[in-house]
């Protein structure tokens, strides 16, 4: 039974595989997709979600911009991570359209989609979460008539990757998150703890590429300097952070979850840290006490996970 998705998105290179993905399998029937700013400014990835999807024939599906900055109070500016994503958000390939201005529309798109869907909906948010949160604060009832929220983010028993804290996604809107963590809406998180087992190779790229046709090709050209960055740390060939979490829509078997309350520091040198309430801890919840218990994978079948994006990117 297909299942009905809303991507929330910040292309971003990982963004476009996870894309690429959710418009390749015959068992998604994407609805829409909002944009965040995150690996660049709002105008720039709302236009980077416009192109993949003309570049990939489906600019039927709607795209509409979301949260320009963050709601996490006191954060000191930042810059967008040109070093990683490129200045244009996606490697610096060529793009022939322009990034324009653009008028938030993404959490009202959601209230809507979720409204005329109930209880149907999947929400896949592979970046900050503040459109999740501004959907919730315009209506809170869509918390109980969304079939569920799975999230790239978090670190729960590992390092960050922004700070030794934080995960990006989470660290850069921390607030939005502990509300999207918070809401009554069953959440599942894939963390850094599972995501920076997925690592595709370069030579796996490329020979995805060349079995993929055109479609998988554009995601290779624009993930080179993507490559390149994991090159100087050490590694050929990058982590498929947002595809993971596109993986578990379809197949949660190659998943393994922790449930419990999460919390997400909203300030300080930890801002951004996710702390789940374990199972099995005895003692006061404190600040936990009264949330919704959420999942997060600790773990799963990495090698199984990229054999799946390899099967649905580059099946005929
Ligand atoms: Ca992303």
């Amino acid at each position: 039974m297909s299942q009905k998705v809303i991507f929330d998105t910040d292309p971003g290179v990982d963004d476009a595989l996870a894309l690429y993905y959710l418009l390749r399998h015959p068992q998604i029937d994407l609805l829409g997709v909002t944009t965040v700013f995150g690996n660049a400014p709002i105008e720039v990835t709302t236009r980077n979600a416009r192109w993949l999807l003309r570049e990939w024939g489906r600019d039927d599906i709607p795209v509409h911009a979301g949260a320009s900055a963050t709601m996490t109070r006191d954060m000191a500016d930042e810059s967008f991570p040109t070093h990683i994503h490129g200045l244009n958000g996606l490697g610096d390939i060529p793009i022939d359209m322009p990034a324009g201005p653009v008028s938030e529309t993404a959490a009202r798109f959601i209230v809507e989609t979720v409204r005329a869907n109930p209880g149907q909906v999947r929400i896949l948010a592979v970046g900050r979460m503040t459109n999740l949160a501004r959907a919730l604060a315009l209506d809170p009832g869509i918390a109980g008539l969304v079939r569920d929220v799975v999230i790239m983010g978090g670190a729960f028993r590992v390092p960050g990757n922004i700070t030794p804290a934080a995960e990006a996604n989470i660290w850069g809107d921390a607030q939005a998150a502990d509300i999207v963590f918070g809401a009554r809406w069953p959440v599942t998180a894939i963390p850094l703890d599972l995501t920076t087992q997925t690592f595709m190779d370069a030579a796996t790229l490329h020979d995805l590429a060349r079995r993929g046709g055109e479609g998988m090709r554009l995601v290779a050209e624009l993930s080179q300097d993507y490559v390149g960055f994991y090159r100087g740390a050490g590694y050929d060939g990058m982590l498929v952070h947002d595809c993971c979490a596109a993986v578990f829509l379809t197949d949660p078997d190659l998943f393994a979850l922790t449930h419990g309350e999460v919390r997400v520091v909203d300030r300080g040198i930890a801002l951004g840290l996710t702390i789940m309430n374990p199972e099995d801890r005895k003692g006061p919840p404190a600040d936990w006490e009264g949330r919704p218990r959420q999942s997060h994978a600790h773990d799963g079948d990495a090698a199984a996970i990229l054999a799946r994006i390899d099967e649905v990117c580059t099946a005929r």
